[in-house]
């Protein structure tokens, strides 16, 4: 089981070494010089493959059960294409998000605006990662009926992303800490547009328009599998970043391979908004005088209200309680397919494979 996971893997990360040799090719084709080269090589080698690649993956997973059989050399290739420009999106966000976020550490090593020499020219790195996303689209999908929906999908998806990134931010100012300010209702605003579309909606719609899945069939009034796909991929994508902001506070560094900074960065987290719906007048008041102060003593006595409050267990208790809630959402996917002749199939395995890859996840 773990031979084959590790082989998905190794095929799947072989697809990156031709992909990113392709984005140098045309970058050195138009005469960049030597030492520019290099740099975007770095760049690219340093924030793209290194991840769990739980996205790209299901770009390949989806595009296969969909299918309802092994993917011919060609259609894995196409998919696995797709796979890494979601994870070019992904690195382009992440690399912009560390510096904002002023993180430390990600995949276990520093954060790329860290590392020697790079500082704010990692503005532009993201913006490259971005565009080599738009390069293998052109080169890959331009002679495909799908083409535009792939394009369009990434572009609304990226836009989506950022609203979500502005909304989580302009949340978090740095000089005024005023935690009346948040909500779980705010919470669910910001992570289903942060991390749901891009992470979860994405992959999986894309899959979709790779297999030719039409909007509507043309002569049955049906549901729109897009619509469906997304009604049970967004709560997933809400899970997701529910356990992220759980992992931040509770997760050590060598286990999520990243420096928490939610607390010191006072972010509307799942965590903070938990804890205030617990906190006693006293144990509010800690909060009030520390949380998104940059000072570790102040972040210890919030961590301390966290537990004292029983964080952890709220948690477990979301935890099963979202497992169960998204299976339910799963179930009511028709098996026959959508469709009185049911010639649209949404095979329900696309969503529990996505689901079984992060429930309880400890990274
Ligand atoms: C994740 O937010 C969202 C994007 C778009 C990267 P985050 O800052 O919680 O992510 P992380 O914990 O990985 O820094
Ligand atoms: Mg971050
Ligand atoms: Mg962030
Ligand atoms: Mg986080």
């Amino acid at each position: 089981m773990a031979d084959a996971k590790a082989l998905k893997r190794t095929r799947f990360t072989d697809v990156f070494n031709t992909i990113r040799d392709e984005v140098l090719e045309y970058v050195k084709a138009q005469n960049v010089p030597a030492d520019a080269l290099e740099w975007f090589h770095r760049s690219l080698d340093y924030n793209v493959p290194g991840g769990k690649l739980n996205r790209g993956l299901s770009v390949v997973d989806s595009v296969e059960i969909l299918k309802g059989r092994a993917l011919t050399d060609e259609e894995y290739f196409k998919s696995a294409v797709l796979g890494w420009c979601v994870e070019l999106l992904q690195a382009f966000f992440l690399v912009s998000d560390d510096l904002m976020d002023s993180s430390i550490t990600r995949r276990d090593q520093p954060c790329w605006y860290r590392t020697e020499g790079v500082n704010l020219i990692s503005v532009n790195d993201a913006f490259m990662l971005e565009a080599a996303i738009y390069y293998l689209l052109k080169k890959h999908f331009r002679q495909e009926p799908a083409y535009v929906n792939l394009l369009e999908l990434f572009l609304e998806t990226t836009f989506q992303t950022e609203i979500g990134q502005l909304m989580d931010l302009i949340t978090a100012p740095e000089d005024h800490v005023d935690l009346n300010k948040f909500s779980l209702e705010k919470h669910r605003l910001i992570v289903v547009y942060k991390t749901a579309f891009y992470s979860f909606y994405l992959p999986v719609a894309l899959a979709m328009y790779y297999c030719d899945i039409p909007h509507t069939h043309p002569t049955l009034p049906t549901v729109d599998p897009y619509k469906l796909a997304s009604s049970i991929l967004i709560p997933l994508g809400e899970y997701f970043q529910i356990q992220d902001d759980f992992l931040d506070f509770s997760g050590t560094p060598e286990q999520i391979g990243k420096i928490g900074t939610d607390i010191v960065d006072n972010k509307c987290s799942w965590v903070i908004n938990t804890a205030l719906s617990l906190a006693s007048p006293a144990q509010r008041a800690i909060l009030d005088e520390n949380y998104g102060r940059k000072n570790p003593e102040a972040e210890k006595r919030v961590k301390e209200v966290f537990y004292a409050v029983d964080v952890p267990g709220k948690y477990y208790k979301y935890e099963e309680d979202a497992y169960k809630r998204i299976n339910g959402l799963i179930e009511s996917i028709p098996v026959e397919g959508l469709g009185a002749e049911g010639q649209v199939k949404l095979q329900r395995e696309v969503f529990t494979s996505f689901l079984n890859k992060i429930y309880k996840r400890q990274k």
